[in-house]
């Protein structure tokens, strides 16, 4: 059945991944082996797949070309595990889709006069086709697109359960501008100042825009990470955390002169507001407009123009020298009644707090810098020591300068004062304990076509009026051949057949909203879209969402730890308190994967650096890439493709086809039978590769592979021979286990050895305790020549390791009884012989 395999192999013992590819992927596709639920009968209700399932998620692609190097190395884990599981027994769920509305299909459309759905689609195709000569095991039969009229259906079905709860809302406010993309983005979509799409710094304007209320779930969304804690990276834990951003603080209202009612501010220092000698207020703030003398007026108005054009992140930056100007009025310090001039200055921000902040320059930089600029006064209000070098002064210290005739924080600490400061607001109903978040309500209206229209129409009559559940979805019109490029106002608009509608609540005539969701809309419930993608009565099934729900195993990009994660939670939470989900996060655990650079840098056009997949691919054949991924380190880290050698990989998977073809014992030999050294390395190697699978250590469970290669072909050539069975069982155990990273050649190893495809479902293989566990032998600790401990060690234990050993013995410590030691002779790994002074 099979050539030796010494040098010159025969033809038919050649290697080629070509061959080995063309052969199995046909078979694969006919034997659909990856479907959930493969066991259940033909009505799944009367006879399930009753296995214990488990679901794992790939997060999905985004059809912006043909899969790149980054996928590459992302479905090649999701695949490992994926296949882990698979071999393990249970029943899983592997689904796979694409994010498939958004702004690059768009440009794209606009760049080759076409539409977006056929730029769209063909990408699709061209990724479906590399994934599953990729090999990775997707059930196919619940692929779903989210701009297919089919899902986006579903999309404003959520949008108007939200919006039924209060949870969708419309308001007018200074939103974040792209000017190139010519549309408005969501906080989290403004990366450092600049639009994450195209990079262009983003400006502010002032729109009526849809908002999701996702700030009435903050506590929640932190509260809920707990049970995530070693689960999920502690990195994207920590990033979720900050963007949440929940501060502990006060409500404090001041009086204005002149105003009848206070203004309130945010302040997470309450226990400085003796030090409060200025107040500020965010520009572009109503409050701003309104106080404003008429004689501050023309220079508050030319500051205002300047501040617009400014970015976030240089506002709050406390690099960048303090602007602002004085607004002509004065407000009261409600703990010491001094007045407190009044500025509008841009490092206070409209959205967060109450949009005013008191200002307290000894205490903080900002404040500081501010003081210095305009000359106002500093009063420190907390002591600092004596050895203090900075300005500002932020640490703790004894408050000073802090009373009046009913109340003293002199002398306490900042907790302390800080209480007893709130409790004495709140009797005089002055202020009030409070907690405020950083984390704003989320923008979803996009002024861009490709998307999933919001399903409202605006009646002059009856207002905003939502479409009926019957009447969904609300398709795009097709637009093909219109002018999509960024106007500021949505391409739906110029499409008046459609945008004309009768209301559906009068039948007077109404029309459509013109805007469509951001797309991260769409992905924050695909999820629960695959455990029933057909079903056409709902967005998902309850039962089947409660069958496959919550995500086991998560795997994708850290570039998503804030955005779609975030939103994802947010979406399962408002869904469970609809009722229709009894759990309240989507995914239990989470893996994020490195990136794949190149010659130390991320790859990208203007370097050159960039490496092709389909390149690899075609050079070394799929299972050569996906082991030099996943051999590369550990998943989190970045790899280097300049460092790597996927010929090696090659080489390494032709020496293990080839020892699955040297074997010629008879299929079924019992492997009691066999070579036991040989066999004890097979049981160890195969526990340690499931320990270091189950543990994320691929790349180290892909070296014990290696080292098992070596054995076997030692084994081979100067061993028992390939007539052991203690051969074929390491070929088999080979084969299943390689089937994880490399499932072609593990595939046809399989063949060779004499069974029938698929390697993929034959389980994973067991090991003999006995034979996994290391060999031990006694070794003994002399002190002066006489025996005094023995300890069990491993054969290859070193001189240093043993000589540790035996000094940290008790029996060999109480032998020596403080003597000073002479000489310590090791031989390992038996004898150490310590010799007294
Ligand atoms: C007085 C004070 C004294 C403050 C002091 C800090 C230190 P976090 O922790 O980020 O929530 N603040 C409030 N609203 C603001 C806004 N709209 N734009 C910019 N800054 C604002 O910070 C809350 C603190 O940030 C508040 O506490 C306020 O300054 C400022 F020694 O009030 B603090
Ligand atoms: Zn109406």
């Amino acid at each position: 059945m099979s050539e030796p395999s010494r040098d010159g192999h025969a033809a038919a013992d050649t290697y080629d991944f070509h061959t080995i590819q063309g052969k199995w992927l046909p078979v694969w596709q006919r034997m659909d082996p990856f479907r959930a639920d493969r066991l259940a009968g033909d009505d799944p209700a009367a006879q399930p797949d009753t296995r214990e399932r488990r679901y794992l998620l790939d997060m999905f692609p985004y059809p912006s070309g043909d899969l790149h190097m980054g996928h590459g190395e992302a479905y090649a884990f999701g695949d490992l595990l994926a296949r882990y599981w698979f071999q393990r027994g249970y029943n899983v769920l592997h689904p796979i889709g694409w994010d498939a509305f958004g702004l690059p299909a768009e440009n794209a459309a606009i760049r080759r006069n076409a539409h977006p759905a056929e730029w769209t689609y063909a990408n699709i195709d061209t990724q479906a086709e590399s994934f599953k000569r990729y090999a990775v095991s997707f059930d196919w039969s619940r692929r779903l697109q989210t701009c297919d009229p089919a899902y986006y259906r579903w999309t404003q079905w959520l949008f108007l359960r939200l919006y039924e709860r209060g949870l969708a809302y419309r308001k007018a406010s200074y939103v974040n501008w792209c000017p190139t993309d010519q549309t408005v983005l969501a906080n989290e979509q403004v990366i450092a100042g600049n639009c994450e799409r195209c990079g262009s710094p983003v400006t502010k304007r002032e729109l009526t825009q849809w908002y999701f209320k996702i700030t009435d779930y903050a506590q929640r969304l932190l509260d809920d990470m707990e049970p995530l804690e070693g689960h999920w990276p502690e990195r994207v834990l920590s990033m979720q955390r900050n963007w949440i951003g929940r501060s502990e603080g006060a409500y404090v209202d001041f009086a204005v002169e002149g105003r009848e009612e206070p203004v309130t501010v945010f302040t997470t220092r309450p226990d400085t507001l003796f030090g409060a000698t200025f107040f500020v207020v965010a520009p572009e703030s109503k409050l701003a407009a309104e106080l404003v003398t008429a004689d501050q007026r023309e220079a508050f108005e030319t500051y205002l123009e300047e501040v617009k054009r400014t970015t976030e992140i240089e506002r709050l930056s406390t690099e960048r020298e303090k602007t602002g100007v004085f607004l002509g009025v004065h407000a009261v310090n409600p703990v010491n009644g001094q007045r407190i001039p009044i500025y509008a200055a841009d490092y206070v921000l409209a959205d967060y707090g109450t949009g005013a902040i008191m200002a307290v320059p000894a205490q903080d930089q900002r404040d500081w810098d501010f003081a210095r600029r305009y000359d106002l006064p500093i009063v420190r209000t907390v002591q600092p020591p004596a050895d203090f070098e900075g300005e500002a002064f932020v640490g703790d210290g004894p408050a000073v300068n802090s009373a009046n005739a009913e109340v003293s924080l002199d002398g306490l600490g900042v907790d302390e004062a800080k209480t007893t400061i709130i409790s004495w607001l709140e009797s005089k109903g002055l202020g009030r304990g409070a907690v405020t978040f950083r984390l704003r309500d989320w923008l979803v209206s996009r002024q861009r076509y490709w998307g999933a229209p919001i399903p409202i129409v605006h009646c002059s009559t009856c207002g905003e009026v939502p479409v009926a559940d019957e009447q969904l979805p609300v398709e795009l019109p097709d637009l093909r051949g219109a002018d999509l490029s960024p106007k500021g106002t949505s391409p739906l608009a110029a499409a008046s057949d459609w945008v004309e509608v009768d209301c559906p609540k009068c039948g007077g005539t109404a029309r459509r909203d013109t805007d469509t969701m951001d797309t991260f809309v769409d992905s924050s419930w695909y999820y629960l879209r695959y455990c029933s993608p057909n079903d056409e009565e709902r967005p998902f099934d309850p039962d089947d969402v409660r069958r496959w729900m919550p995500v086991d195993q998560y795997v994708g990009g850290v570039e998503h730890a804030i955005l779609h994660l975030l939103y994802s939670r947010f979406f399962v939470k408002v869904l469970h308190d609809l009722g229709v989900l009894d759990f309240t996060e989507p995914f239990k655990a989470l893996l994020n994967q490195g990136q794949v650079i190149n010659q130390g840098k991320a790859m990208s056009k203007s370097l050159g650096n960039g490496v092709d997949l389909g390149e690899q691919l075609a050079m070394y054949g799929v299972d050569a890439i996906r082991l030099t991924m996943v051999f590369a380190g550990p998943p989190e880290d970045d790899i280097d493709w300049a460092d790597l050698s996927p010929a090696g990989s090659l080489r390494f998977l032709q020496r293990a086809w080839r020892v699955a073809g040297d074997v010629t014992s008879e299929l079924g030999a019992d492997p009691a039978d066999g070579d036991r050294a040989l066999r004890k390395v097979t049981h160890a190697v195969i526990k340690e590769v499931t320990e270091h699978v189950e543990s994320f250590k691929f790349n180290v469970a892909v070296a014990r592979l290696m080292e098992l290669v070596n054995a076997v072909r030692k084994a081979i050539d100067s061993g028992p021979g390939p007539a052991d069975p203690a051969v074929r069982e390491a070929a088999e155990a080979l084969a299943v286990m390689l089937s994880l990273v490399a499932p072609y050649t593990a595939e046809d190893m399989w063949e060779r050895l004499g069974h029938e495809p698929t390697v993929a479902l034959v389980g994973w293989p067991t090991y003999d305790a006995d034979l996994a566990a290391a060999e031990t032998l006694t070794a003994v600790a002399q002190v002066a020549g006489k025996l005094r401990d023995k300890f069990e060690v491993s054969p290859d234990i070193s001189e240093d390791e043993l000589r540790q050993l035996a000094l940290a013995s008790e029996r060999v410590q109480s032998a020596l009884a403080g003597r000073e030691i002479r000489k310590v002779i090791v031989r390992a790994p038996r004898l150490v012989n310590i010799v007294p002074g």
